[in-house]
């Protein structure tokens, strides 16, 4: 049997403030055409469908269309959605009765049965193989406490033991796999919130492939089958522009699985000023006034900038805006970067200090070390003590 495996589509996502939506219909065209083009038996997509619990309507609507008209373009196509952390898994769920259940599985909270998690209810039959349909796991979907790498592999281990053993088991997770890279912006928060990344061991060697989604690069993960992490259609932050994003096709025959990556057409550039490093302002404003624009039917690309400062600098923006008159780029992000320290040095991430260990004014004059290389003045200090006072 023959599936495509993506995942990470964060439909309504926004990036700085400008929607993809533009570009989530571009993928959405490219992938019918694909389903159209390779016939495949199976689409999976593994979690963050939405990027958001509460998505607006017209991210819905994109969806449903997606949905329908893949299934009625593809009269023997099934396809199988698990819901991620970004997602409501009962939002995502909302349309079930609506799709062909023999041809459409949408689960998005694990199933319970009596009051516990009931794993073996995650199995969906496909053309030729059994899916074990894993969603994001929150505390309380097992029942009580935190989800740990020990309850995860008991819900693996269930979900394989009541599968068919006579069909090829695929099993699709989203979750955070020990040894995934990850990029440094749009997965931090779930990072930093005190989730621990899981060993590769929670699934069985029986699966002939897990269909992952979470991390937004497209990888393979050591383990006792093959792993993958689909990744995300486009960049949904700067650190990921140089990722090759794909969606995968799996055949599944008798030998070990077979992965072919598709690369995804990139629908709109994404750019940074300097490529890597900063730049002293007046560098920058040298470098963005050189800058060629690419060619980008679908909106004009984005564009993030890194300065290198020695201290606040008003009116920097305007300064950059200035260099920038008359490009055809949108700016998404000006990356500050104190004088005298080196890139990827700054921040509680990778030093050992665990954020509930700040306090606000701790984690306050941290940045401001960040962005100026100096500690707070007296007077700044005072007006934080006095915003803070007013919200706690
Ligand atoms: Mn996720």
């Amino acid at each position: 049997m023959r599936l495509i495996h993506t995942a990470d589509w964060h439909l309504g996502h926004e990036l700085h403030g400008f929607d993809r939506e533009a570009e989530h219909d571009a993928f959405l065209t490219w992938l019918r055409a694909l389903l159209r083009a390779r016939t495949v038996d199976a689409l999976i997509v593994a979690g963050d469908i939405y990027d958001s619990v509460n998505p607006p309507v017209p991210v819905q609507r994109r969806l449903f269309a997606f949905l329908a008209g893949a299934l009625a373009e593809n009269p023997s196509l099934s396809i199988v959605l698990i819901g991620g952390n970004h997602d409501s898994g009962t939002r995502l769920e909302l349309p079930q009765p609506l799709l062909d259940s023999g041809r459409c599985a949408i689960i998005g909270t694990m199933p319970r049965s009596g009051g516990a998690a009931a794993p073996e209810a995650t199995l969906v039959p496909l053309p030729g193989a059994v899916c074990a349909a894993i969603p994001f796991l929150r505390p309380g979907d097992i029942g009580g406490g935190g989800v740990d790498g020990g309850d995860i592999a008991a819900m693996y281990a269930r979900a394989a033991e009541a599968a068919d053993p006579s069909l090829p088991l695929i099993m699709m997770g989203h979750l955070h796999l020990a040894g995934g890279e990850v990029s440094e912006l749009s997965e931090r928060r779930i990072v930093m919130g005190g989730e621990e990344a899981v060993a590769a061991t929670v699934f069985p060697a029986r699966a002939r492939y897990v269909a992952l989604g979470h991390l937004h690069r497209p990888q393979q993960i050591s383990g006792p089958t093959l792993i993958r992490y689909a990744g995300a259609p486009f960049p949904l932050s700067a650190t990921e522009r140089l990722y090759h994003h794909s969606v995968a096709l799996v055949e599944i025959g008798n030998g070990p699985a077979q992965v072919e990556l598709i690369e995804i057409p990139r629908p709109v550039p994404l750019l940074r000023a300097p490529p890597s490093g900063a730049l002293e302002l007046e560098d920058l404003e040298a470098a963005l006034l050189a800058l060629e624009i690419p060619h980008s039917p679908l909106g004009a690309p984005y564009l993030e900038i890194a300065v290198r400062l020695s201290g606040p600098q008003p009116g920097l923006r305007g300064r950059i805006e200035t260099a920038l008159a008359g490009k055809a780029v949108r700016l998404v992000r000006i990356e500050r970067v104190a004088e005298g320290l080196a890139e990827g040095m700054v921040g509680v991430a990778g030093s050992g200090i665990a954020l509930g260990d700040l306090t606000p004014p701790d984690v306050f004059a941290r940045r401001h070390r960040e962005l100026y290389g100096t500690e707070p003045a007296e007077d700044l200090l005072t007006a934080f003590h006095t915003l803070w006072g007013a919200v706690i």
